[in-house]
Formats: structure tokens, sequence, C-alpha cells
């Protein structure tokens, strides 16, 4: 398995993330996320379709014009009326799309394999005089035989678009079978590869990972994974994963400003940020167990692999509930500038996991009852 040397990403927050169930930009939203994204550091910004509405068209001609250091990218059927109106609305780039699975192909378009290649062909020598950057993606790739698939890729390859897309639509690849396609396309194509990757089966995050370890350059994702029906590989968990495992290549992301991404998005989605959230989840950095807090209260890579204030986090321990442990009591004290003996450490602990196992502790009784602790030794 080779490392990966280098990655970008093609973010499609207002062009997936609005295919959420109940997800509707307005036109303030899509400039502020297009800038919040910007400033992170994508180096794509992917929007609807301006065939889709007259808003997505002003909308998109909009974000282009703001002078953005990511290129702003829209995403069209493969039409030469898309086409048209994608370059007519000043996107630097368009990512066409064409579905190839046999099931799409029959009762989506109707298209057999060597009609997708000629209209493709049309469409990509026209966009060529036009001068824009161009993605080709196979919609359903994992459901295309792969003969077909690689076919149509060499086809747009030697036509010379920029990057292909190998789309795991309906959520249901492996992370294995993303190593087996997009091996079978890194040695049949010259150009870039992206990914794009559904959630349907939880596995998004990791299909994204393993295309990249496969040769893909560029990944495809959303804040929060927003997109249709249970979304996309999550922006937050794919830097996370990455973070683990080749942190240079976020050498060039501000990442301190990810959890103001995941925020201003839920925010104007009305979603909000998933618990399970890589970085960004409300608790993502909160230890609460004995045995965790004991270790990380020494060491707090014991228990975590990224450093939260790598991310503009910080850590929380957890000391008011039944499964404390004396030692983030202890340090709790310690905090309050209480000086206990371990006795009263002991004490304290026992008492506490008695009281939190009738009802809900809160930080100020916690506190009150380490005083407590505290005082009794002062009187005896
Ligand atoms: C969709 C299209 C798409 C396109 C992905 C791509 C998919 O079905 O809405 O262009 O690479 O998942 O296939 O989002
Ligand atoms: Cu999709």
């Amino acid at each position: 398995m080779n490392r990966p040397q280098g990655f970008q990403i093609v973010d499609s927050t207002l062009r997936e993330g609005e295919q959420y169930a109940g997800v509707r930009w307005t036109s303030a939203d899509r400039i502020r996320i297009a800038r919040e994204l910007d400033a992170f550091g994508v180096q794509y910004i992917e929007m609807t379709s301006p065939a889709a509405s007259p808003r997505s068209a002003a909308d998109l001609t909009q974000v282009a014009r703001l002078g953005l250091n990511a290129k702003v990218l829209t995403h069209v059927r493969c039409r030469i009326d898309d086409a048209q109106r994608a370059v007519a609305a000043g996107a630097r780039g368009v990512n066409l799309l064409f579905g190839t699975s046999p099931l799409l192909r029959a009762h989506s378009h109707g298209r057999g394999i060597d009609d997708i290649i000629r209209e493709a062909r049309e469409v990509v020598v026209w966009l060529q005089q036009h001068g824009v950057e161009i993605r080709f993606s196979c919609e359903d790739a994992f459901r295309t035989p792969l003969k077909d698939l690689l076919r149509i890729y060499q086809a747009v390859d030697g036509l010379g678009v920029h990057r292909v897309g190998v789309a795991d639509t309906v959520g249901a690849a492996t992370p294995r079978d993303v190593e087996e396609v997009v091996r079978a396309v890194r040695k049949s194509v010259f150009c870039d590869i992206e990914f794009h990757g559904h959630n349907d089966g939880g596995c998004a995050i990791a299909n994204a990972h393993a295309a990249l370890e496969s040769g893909a350059t560029h990944i495809s994702a959303t804040v929060l994974g927003l997109g249709e029906r249970n979304g996309i590989t999550a922006l937050s968990g794919l830097i996370a994963r990455i973070w683990m495992t080749d942190p240079v290549l976020l050498r060039g992301y501000r990442l301190d400003r990810l959890a103001a991404l995941d925020a201003l998005v839920s925010d104007r989605a009305g979603v909000p940020i998933p618990f399970n959230a890589c970085i960004t989840g409300p608790h993502a950095f909160t230890h609460k167990a004995g045995l965790h807090t004991k270790a990380v209260l020494q060491d707090p890579r014991t228990y975590e692999t990224l450093d939260p204030a790598v991310f503009g986090r910080e850590r929380e321990v957890l000391v008011a509930h039944h499964l404390c442990g004396r030692h983030s009591v202890a340090h709790r004290a310690e905090e309050l500038g209480i000086s206990l003996t371990d006795a009263e450490i002991g004490a304290a602990t026992r008492e506490l996991k008695a009281t939190a196992d009738r009802q809900p502790v809160s930080d100020g009784e916690l506190d009150a009852l380490l005083l407590r602790h505290a005082s009794r030794e002062a009187v005896s």
C-alpha cells in the first residue's frame, strides 16, 4: 500500500449538501459557507447546476465572483445545454456526471456505453474550447461492470479531461471494493482521480481513505457529511482520518477553523452537529470513565489520537457521575485549590458514586461535596 503523496478536497456542501432533506441554502448562506470553506482551505467548491433553478444560476455566478482561492465548480449533467449554462454562469470548472450502471442506464437515461462515450466527447470538446477544468464522473461506478467503467474512463482521459470521478452513489462499496476499482482506474488513466462516496453502509470516510491509498488524488466531501439520504464523506471525518495516518498532507489547512465551519453549516442547515462527528462532535474530546480520566490526566495521548488544541478545541474531563475515579476527583479538588488527603479523596469518591447512582449530580454539587470533605478534615 503506497502512502498518498497529496490530495485535494472537492467540497460539495453547496451541491450534494443541499440534496439533504430539508436543506435550503439562501444566497447569503451560500456566500458565507463558500467564504468559510475557502478560509479553511479546500481547493474546490462544487455548486449546484445552474440548470437546477434561476437562483442556483445566480448564486453560482455570485460565488464565482467572490475572488476566492478555491476554484468554484458546478456539477452538471453531461449535456451541451447544461455545459453552456455552467460556462455562462462563470464556473472555473465543470463536474460532469453520467449514470453508467445497468440500472441507471435502463431507468435513468436509456443510453448504451457507446452513446455515453459519444455524448461525453461532444460535451468535453465543447468545454475545452471554453477553457474550464473538466471532470467526468461515472455515477454508480461500483455497480458498473469494470470493463465498461474503464472503457469510459479511458475514452474521456484520451480526450484530455483533468479528472475522472468514481462515485459510490448508493453507498454500498467497502474499502476493499474501493481499493480494487480505484487501483484499476489508476492503471488505466493518466489524469487525476476523484472519489465520491455515500454513507448508506457507514463506510463513507473509510472508503474515501481507501481511495486515497489506492491512487485517488481528489476527495469529494461535505461539511457534516450532508447529502442525499444519510449523506457522504464528512469533511471533519476525512480530516481526522488523514491526520492519524498522514498528517503532513494537512499542512495547508486551517484546522483550527474546522469547528467553526461545522457550526456555521449546522446552524444554516438546521441540522445539529452529530454526537459522533469526528473532531467537531460536541464531546469528541470529553473523557468520562475513571480508567480513562486517570490516564488522560497523566498523559492525554493515552486516550487521544487527535490533539484538541490543533483543532481549536478543548479537552474535558467529566467528574460528576457514577463512573468517576479517585484521580479525576482529586484533580477537580486540586483545580478548586482544595487540599484533600488520600482518605478524604476516597470518601468523597464513594459519596459521589453513591449519590450519582441515585440522581444526576451537577458540577456545582460536586464542588460542594468536595468542599464538605475538606472542611470535615479542617474541623476534626
Ligand atoms: C447523485 C450524483 C452524485 C454524483 C457524484 C459525482 C453521486 O446521484 O446525486 O459527480 O461524482 O452520488 O453519484 O452525487
Ligand atoms: Cu452523491
